[in-house]
């Protein structure tokens, strides 16, 4: 008799007692904080993207945000704020907590390919102080192409093509230094630079090539390749494709470069094209990335990349011209 009670009591606590201070938990949870709760729906763009797409808290406010995606799966971040979720499942409500610590307006936005139009699914968060109820004045450097002067829509083709795709381990054999500053010459330039020299004179083309494939490398480091890798795999293979060549599912259909200049193919740069890639500086492709292209189906990335991350993602696109990249 005695054991039979004992067998109820169990029982009752796994029936009753146990979902009792499971529900009693969670209703503590979302009462207990402060945080001011937000919901957020996350479909894809066609279905009408983030809703609401710009939203207000205060410095200081302790913000959590309910993010349901009832379509299909996407992710969420606010990269200045340092604010992700990698994974929202339809059917699940996935909730993120963060405290804005600083004033300003930071964009946010998907991180998962949820349709060809993923890319458009973006949006804002404004903070503000309501001590200082003006935003602080964006601290803005004009990135290097303007300083520059580079016209990041003219064609850029190379005038030196390798006669074999430059490899940085045949470079790092010949031990030829290449002082270079790529950033603001394209491999292209520093090639003809080089050939002039007659100090070079013992070096066929290809030596040289592979000489500045290995200098570029070596300036860039393994990290900001892995780094740009990561980004790509990301936020650039499916226009541009995995292997570069612009084959990416999601592009096929951009109008590309065709709207300035008529004579060139529809769809995302390839950047397999020796020509294009050699021809570009640092600088300028840089910039294409910050900016986007106007009308071409390119996207800006300037809003939600750092300034390091831009340029590790170029330091990425060389090895599809420049092979051997270190390895991290
Ligand atoms: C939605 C599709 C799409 C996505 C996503 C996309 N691009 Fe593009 N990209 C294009 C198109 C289309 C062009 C060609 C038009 C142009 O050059 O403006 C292009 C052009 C470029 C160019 C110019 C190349 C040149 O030779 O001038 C660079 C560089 C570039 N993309 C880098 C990137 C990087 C890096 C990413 C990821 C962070 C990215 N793109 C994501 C569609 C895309
Ligand atoms: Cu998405």
């Amino acid at each position: 008799m005695k054991r039979e009670w004992f067998a109820l009591g169990i029982v009752a606590l796994l029936v009753i007692v146990f979902p009792a201070s499971l529900f009693g938990y969670q209703a503590w949870r979302t009462n207990s904080s402060d945080a001011r709760v937000i919901d957020v729906i996350a479909s894809s763009p066609e279905n009408g993207g983030w809703s609401p797409d710009e939203i207000r808290v205060n410095v200081g406010e302790h913000v959590r945000l309910r993010i349901a995606a009832p379509d299909v799966v996407h992710g969420f971040e606010i990269p200045a704020l340092d604010v992700r979720v990698d994974e929202i499942l339809p059917g699940h409500v996935q909730e993120v907590e963060f405290v804005a610590t600083r004033a300003g307006r930071f964009p946010f936005a998907c991180t998962r390919w949820c349709s060809v139009n993923h890319w458009r699914m973006r949006g804002v968060i404004w903070v503000s102080d309501p001590a200082q109820p003006a935003l602080p004045a964006p601290t803005f450097a004009p990135p290097l192409y303007q300083q520059l002067r580079i016209d990041i829509d003219a064609m850029h083709p190379a005038q030196n093509i390798p006669p074999r795709k430059p490899s940085a381990a045949r470079g790092a054999q010949l031990n030829l230094r290449v002082d270079a500053d790529f950033r603001t010459q394209s491999p292209d330039a520093v090639f003809a630079k080089l050939r002039a020299d007659a100090a070079y004179d013992a070096y066929d083309d290809q030596q040289l090539w592979d000489a500045i494939a290995f200098a570029y490398f070596q300036n860039v480091g393994a990290e900001n390749i892995a780094n740009g890798a990561r980004r790509y795999a990301r936020d650039c293979a499916a226009c541009h494709g995995e292997r570069g060549d612009g084959q990416g599912p999601a592009g096929k259909d951009l109008p590309g470069l065709t709207t300035m200049h008529p004579d060139m193919p529809r769809g995302p740069a390839n950047f397999t094209d020796a020509s294009a890639m050699l021809g570009a500086s640092d600088a300028l492709l840089q910039g294409k990335i910050l900016r986007g292209g106007m009308g071409t189906g390119m996207p800006e990335w300037g809003s939600l990349y750092t300034d390091a991350d831009l340029w590790s993602v170029v330091a990425f696109l060389r090895t599809f011209t420049f092979d051997d990249p270190p390895a991290p």
